[in-house]
Order: C-alpha cells, then structure tokens, then sequence
C-alpha cells in the first residue's frame, strides 16, 4: 500500500460573516475583547473592502492547488490534504484532532506566509503542538517554518514585479518589499524574520532587475509596544521627502488578497503617497498563482520524503 501522508495547510483565517468579526478580533487578541470603538473601525476596515475579506476561499484554493501538485509530482504517496487557520474555523487544534481520528501517522505542516518567526510560522506550530500533546495516538507532523526562497516561488514574484514596473513606463519607480510588523522583542532573540524579508527581497530584485528598492513593515498592531521599522507610510514620506514621484509597493510577506493588502496598501497607503504626490502601485499578490502552489509542494515533498 502507498504510504499515507497528511498535508496539513495552515492559513491567517478571517471572519466568514460580519457577527464573527467580534470574536475573531478577539481571539487575534488573545481573548481580549476589543473596545467597542476598536471593534467599529475594523468593520468599516472590512466594509471599505467590499464587506468581509475573501482570505478563506483563497485559501482553500490554494491548498487544494498543494494537494494536486503533490498528487501530480509523487503518487507513489496517498497525500491527504486538511487545510486550517489560526484565528478562525476550521481550527487548527481541530483539524489536527481530526487528522489523528483519521488515522493519518505521518504528516507535514507548512504555512501560506513565506518568512519565518517565533511570532508568526512559529506560533501556529504551538498551536499544532498543543493539540499532539492532547493526542493519545502518535501522529509526527515535519514542521516547514519558511519556504521563502523556494525557487518557484522567487520565480513567480519575479513575474508579478516585471509586470508591476511596466505600470511606471516613464521609468524605474522605488521599489518597497514589505512584510507584517511584528513586536520588536523578536530581535532580542535573533529571530529570522527581518533577514528573512531581506533575502526575499533581494532575490526578487535581482531576478526583475531591479537596482533601486527598500525594505519596510506594515500594518503593526495597535499596541503601544514597539513594532518592528520602518513603516511603510514613514518609508514612502521618506522616499517622496528624497523626491521620489513613483514608488511600487510589493507585499511579499503575504501570498493573498486580503484586509492588510486591500485595505492598508491599496486604500490607506494609496491615499497618503497620492497626498504626497507620489504615484503608487502594489504588485498582485499570487493568490493561485501556479508557482505558489508549486513552490509549497516542492518544500512538503521534501520535508516527507526526508521523514518516511
Ligand atoms: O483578510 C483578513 O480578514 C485577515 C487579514 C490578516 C492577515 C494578517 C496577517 C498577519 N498578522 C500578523 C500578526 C498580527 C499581530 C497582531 C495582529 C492583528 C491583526 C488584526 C487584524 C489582523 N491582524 Fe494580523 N493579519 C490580519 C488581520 N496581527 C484584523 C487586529 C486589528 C489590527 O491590529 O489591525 C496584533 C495582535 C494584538 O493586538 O495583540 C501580532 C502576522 C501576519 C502575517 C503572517 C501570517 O499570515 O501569519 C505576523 C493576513
């Protein structure tokens, strides 16, 4: 018989209908509740984007993209794909009850965000371990906490940002790679995330020929910690203070079209470069780009082959 694998597909998760963005705000804030004024400015952060976020079925998608590029590449393998979120249903505690009622044995965790952290991959494998230790089965799940230099993944944000500087044909614009804020307390322990954006970054620049591009945060938490700099709103007042008049935004510490991207970039960052004179683009996210798919099948084909 083919060994059995579980592909476990973690994702951000959102709200599916707008009484649930209460209790998702409040999760995401470990079980604060936000105060009433909080609460209403995350709702019109969600109706100024057509309502609720799509970040679900994206998701969905593109896991299931994984499951047939594995299907595809290895089917000397019965893969069995569980697709779950952080901060919403289907849980990730739940889904990997489910994968050990199921009788999966083997599996590979894996994340749609393609930089690593304590704070972000990391905590959704706490959540993974928390749930194997309530476990009375054994089930060994390979952890993959990056994949940012997957080779096709590098090769599918280079096509997007070819085609984003074709939007500049007056010339080259600045170029700003931007990942989520997380607390600065992540350096104190030499975490990877910021050489992470860095190496990214880099290796995207090189592949589309760029020479001229900058490295910022984005949509930090409203805490009064400090987040990790620059801000991307400080980065692009900066570039337009050196007179810049073109900047091109490109997210690639995220891999869909959601709240942080059609919110913060396209409609609050839009409006403050506009304000400055600056002409903004961001380049499209990959969603079901097939090299996303592609890349993450690659990484969880070798993290399985490296275990069975
Ligand atoms: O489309 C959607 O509905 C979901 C969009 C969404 C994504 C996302 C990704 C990341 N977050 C990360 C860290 C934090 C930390 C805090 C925090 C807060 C929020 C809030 C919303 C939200 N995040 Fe998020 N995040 C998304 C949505 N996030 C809404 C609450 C309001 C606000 O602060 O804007 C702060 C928690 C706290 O207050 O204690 C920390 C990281 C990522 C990217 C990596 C990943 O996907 O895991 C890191 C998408």
């Amino acid at each position: 018989a083919r060994p059995v694998v579980g592909v476990l597909v973690m994702a951000y998760g959102t709200p599916n209908r707008k009484e649930e963005i209460l209790p998702y705000y409040t999760h995401i804030r470990r079980g604060r509740p936000p105060t009433p004024e909080q609460l209403q400015e995350l709702i019109e952060r969600y109706e100024a984007i057509g309502g609720l976020s799509q970040l679900n079925q994206i998701s969905r998608s593109q896991a299931e993209s994984v499951l047939r590029a594995l299907q595809a590449m290895a089917p000397d393998v019965d893969w069995r794909l569980y697709q779950a979120n952080k901060h919403w249903e289907p849980w990730i505690p739940d889904v990997v009850a489910r994968m050990a009622e199921d009788g999966i044995q083997q599996a590979v965790g894996i994340v749609l965000a393609p930089q690593g952290s304590k704070m972000s991959s990391g905590a959704y494998f706490e959540q993974v371990d928390q749930a194997l230790a309530r476990l009375d089965r054994p089930l060994q799940v390979e952890r993959i906490l990056s994949w940012h230099l997957e080779p096709e993944f590098i090769a599918a944000q280079v096509e997007l940002m070819r085609e984003g500087l074709a939007r500049f044909p007056g010339g080259e614009p600045e170029v700003v790679f931007t990942c989520h804020s997380l607390p600065a307390r992540i350096l104190e322990w030499g975490d990877p995330y910021p050489e992470h954006l860095r190496e990214m970054g880099e290796a995207i620049a090189r592949g589309a020929g760029v020479t001229r591009f900058h490295f910022a945060y984005q949509s930090a938490g409203r805490t009064p910690e400090p987040w990790l700099g620059p801000d991307v709103r400080d980065k692009v007042a900066e570039l337009a203070a050196a007179g810049a008049r073109a900047v091109l935004v490109a997210a690639i510490g995220f891999v869909s079209d959601h709240l942080e991207v059609l919110y913060d970039l396209d409609i609050e960052l839009k409006q403050a470069a506009a304000e400055l004179g600056v002409h903004l683009e961001r380049t499209r996210m990959l969603n079901d780009h097939p090299g996303l798919a592609q890349a993450l099948a690659n990484a969880v084909l070798r993290a399985a082959r490296g275990a069975l």
